[in-house]
């Protein structure tokens, strides 16, 4: 009996250390700019070039902005044209694509809590999830649809350039349910932060491993800075751009 005991609660203590590790939780996010709104719009004829005869004629592009109060992104996704099969998956990518398209140079899941990739992702803790697995948090596109559009508020992604959750110099990839990349594309940001936007730079967070790796060039358009400057993205890094933000907060 003691013997039967002992061993059940060794057991216990066994599995328990397997199941029981904690998966990361992604911050909310509350300080998103308003007003800034960014695309990443499909490619034409990419199933083509990434050699999918059966990959439909695939189009749509999702829209990502702050969510109410700068509480979360909010996400619009718009796609038609799928090809048969299904469901499809589609999540932000780490990297963005290069000029040749080329979807598989987009590496994993953007995943700056680094929780990875097993368990799946529990709908109902979306906190626990990779930040890019969007379709693991709020639904794969079913199989059978042609058309898909979805829209909801995720609160651990983030507009503001520099914070670790932050997303728009990275891609959105639509995957066959073997997980082949059917198609991709950059998020641009097509609208700028509103003046007065009281976020819009965050404070340098230290180093950021993820965000600078592969040279990833910056989102082209203005990057949104305090007091409704503009600066062009192409003619400075994020964390130099960051670093003047924080100059100008200071001068203010
Ligand atoms: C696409 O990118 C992957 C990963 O970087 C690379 O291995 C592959 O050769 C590339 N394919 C083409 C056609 O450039
Ligand atoms: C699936 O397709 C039907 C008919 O085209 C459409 O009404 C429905 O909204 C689609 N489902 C989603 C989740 O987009
Ligand atoms: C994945 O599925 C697509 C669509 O059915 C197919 O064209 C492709 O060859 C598959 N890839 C692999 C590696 O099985
Ligand atoms: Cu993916």
């Amino acid at each position: 009996m003691r013997t039967s005991v002992a061993l059940s609660l060794l057991g216990a203590a066994a599995t328990g250390v397997a199941a029981q590790k904690p998966l990361p939780t992604a911050a909310a996010v509350t300080n998103n700019p308003s007003c800034l709104v960014a695309e990443a719009v499909l490619p034409e004829n990419a199933w083509q070039k990434n050699g999918f005869p059966n990959g439909g004629n695939i189009k749509g592009k999702v829209v990502a902005k702050s969510g109410d109060g700068g509480v979360g992104v909010q996400f619009n996704v718009e796609v038609s044209g799928l090809p048969e099969g299904g469901p499809f998956t589609y999540h932000i990518h780490a990297k963005p694509v290069p000029e040749n398209g080329n979807c598989t140079a987009t590496g994993a899941h953007f995943d700056p809590t680094e929780r990875g990739e097993d368990p799946v992702c529990d709908k109902s803790k979306p906190e626990t999830c990779q930040i890019g697995d969007l379709a693991g948090k709020y639904g794969a596109i079913p199989a059978g649809n042609t058309t898909f559009s979805a829209s909801y508020v995720d609160k651990y992604a983030s507009l503001v350039e520099g914070s670790d959750a932050y997303f728009l110099d990275r891609s959105i990839v639509f995957h066959f349910p073997n997980k082949t990349r059917i198609t991709c594309a950059n998020f641009k940001i097509t609208e700028p932060a509103c003046s007065g936007s009281t976020t819009g730079v965050a404070a340098p967070t230290g180093s950021d491993s993820a965000h600078t790796t592969g040279g990833a060039p910056s989102p082209s358009g203005t990057l949104p800075v305090a007091a409704g400057a503009s600066l062009s993205a192409s003619s400075m890094t994020g964390v130099a751009a960051a670093l003047l933000g924080g100059a100008m907060m200071l001068m203010l």
